[in-house]
Order: structure tokens, then sequence, then C-alpha cells
């Protein structure tokens, strides 16, 4: 049992959870190491939305909004740690959600999709066919879902498969801590900021946008920059980190 005046308390809480949803097979065993990445650049980030992760969520949700077919993409980790949150999102936005596994069995799409159903999101769900220009697992999904999505969000992804989904034209909003990763820099949008504040930020805003607001967003877009300063604001906060 975790004591709730553990100063570490809440990274303990998600660690355990992650834990037990390992041992159930929602989450793949690297989604335990994958994690452990995501940490400790929550850490070098100060474990708090920055400037430039707001507005990166702001325009996130303008572009979810200006699209006409968008789509969630949930794996396994996204699933254990923020089911509700991507329910809500869904809310605000209207996207389809679609569970995309890169460890896929049958069973693991079964058990996560029926944690999205139990949170309230609407799952997209139906045969799924070989539809991505990949060669492993993650290149199955639905043809009425992802693959004629114009805008994917992808919460922790890796770097092929954001490549790929670009290449096929569509609009990429990727959720990673890493500014670095070839996720990050491969996405037409990369939110730098941990997944559970992430999503709520990107429903809040699609809720207050004004219609200005969104249409500004959409056309200073530039993910460059936004990652240049996501580096910047690490950097900063490193700087001063033992004062
Ligand atoms: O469930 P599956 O089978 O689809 O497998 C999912 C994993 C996580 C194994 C797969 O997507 C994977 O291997 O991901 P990567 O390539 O390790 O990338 C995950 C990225 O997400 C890393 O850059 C991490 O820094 C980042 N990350 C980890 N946890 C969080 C995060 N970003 C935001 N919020 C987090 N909580």
């Amino acid at each position: 049992m975790i004591p709730p005046d553990h100063p570490r308390y809440r990274s303990l809480v998600t660690r355990e959870r992650l834990a037990r949803c390992a041992k159930e097979g929602v989450v793949a065993m690297e989604g335990l190491t994958a994690h452990g990445r995501g940490e400790a650049f929550d850490y070098l980030i100060g474990e708090r939305t920055t400037e430039s992760a707001l507005l990166a969520e702001q325009t996130a949700a303008a572009m979810l909004l200006a699209a006409t077919r968008p789509v969630i993409s949930v794996n396994g980790n996204t699933a254990a740690l923020a089911a509700q949150e991507i329910a809500e999102l869904q809310k605000a936005c209207g996207a389809i959600v679609e569970v995309n596994l890169f460890h896929r069995t049958e069973a693991r799409v079964a058990q996560i999709e029926k944690i999205l159903r139990d949170a309230g999101a609407e799952v997209f769900f139906g045969p799924a066919e070989q539809l991505l220009p990949l060669s492993h697992d993650r290149a199955w999904c639905r043809r009425e879902g992802m693959y004629t999505a114009d805008v994917v969000l992808i919460p922790l992804e890796d770097g092929d498969r954001c490549e790929a989904l670009v290449g096929m034209g569509k609009k990429v909003i990727a959720i990673d801590l890493n500014p670095l990763s070839r996720t990050a820099r491969k996405a037409t949008l990369t939110v730098v900021d941990e997944v559970t504040r992430a999503l709520p930020a990107i429903a809040r805003a699609c809720r207050d946008l004004s219609a200005e607001e969104k249409s500004r967003l959409l056309s200073t877009l530039d993910n460059h920059y936004l990652l240049s300063e996501a580096i910047r604001e690490i950097t900063a906060r490193l700087s001063h980190a033992l004062d």
C-alpha cells in the first residue's frame, strides 16, 4: 500500500496501475519501459504543462475540430493511463476512437476496447485489415476509421507509424514527452506533455476556443518552433535545477 503522504504518491500509484495492467495483458511489457522513458522526460520538463505545450494543445484542439474524419488512436499504455480522458476528449471533439496496437493480439484489442467503453467512450470496431504501409502489426486498422481519417491523434507512439500516417497525407498530432523522438519530429504537431495532462487540456480548448482563435492557431502552426521551445524550456529549467 502506497502512503498518500509519500512525496511521489501520484507517480507510484501510476506505476502500480501500469504494473497491474501489464500483468492483465492490457499494457505490453515493453509499455513499462516506454512509461519509464516518459517519466524521465517529465522530470526534466518539471511535471507541468509548459507554455509551448499549452499552445500545442490549443492547436491540437483546432485541428481536431477542423477535421472531417478525426480519429484518436489508442494503445495499451494510453488506455491504462487515460481511458476516461479519451472518452471526455471524444465528447468534446466528436472524433472516432480506434484501438491500434504494436504488440497486437485480438484478446488485447478486446480488453482495451472494453476499458474504453467502460470509461464512457464510443469505440469504433469491426474487422481490421492490414491497410497502413508498415511491416508490423500496427498496419492493422479499420477502413472506415484510421485508414480514411484526415487527422489522427497518436498518444505515446513510435516514429514508424507516425511517419507512415504522415506519408499517407494525414495530419498527425502526437502526444510525446520526448521532444527529441522521431515521432515528435515527424508529426504535423507534437504536444510535449504527459498524456493525462494533455488530453484534458485539448478537450478544454475544444470547448473554449473561439472561431477566430481556431483559425489563428491553424494558420500559425509551426512544429519546429514548438519543439525548439520545449527544448528551451527544459534547458532553462535545468540551468536552475539546483538553485
Ligand atoms: O500497447 P502497444 O502494444 O501498442 O505498445 C505501446 C508501446 C508504448 C509499447 C509503444 O507505443 C512504444 O514502444 O512506444 P515508444 O516507441 O517507446 O514511444 C513512447 C513515447 O511516449 C516515448 O517517447 C515516451 O517518452 C513517451 N511517453 C511515455 N509515457 C508517456 C509518454 N508521453 C506522454 N505521456 C506519457 N505518460
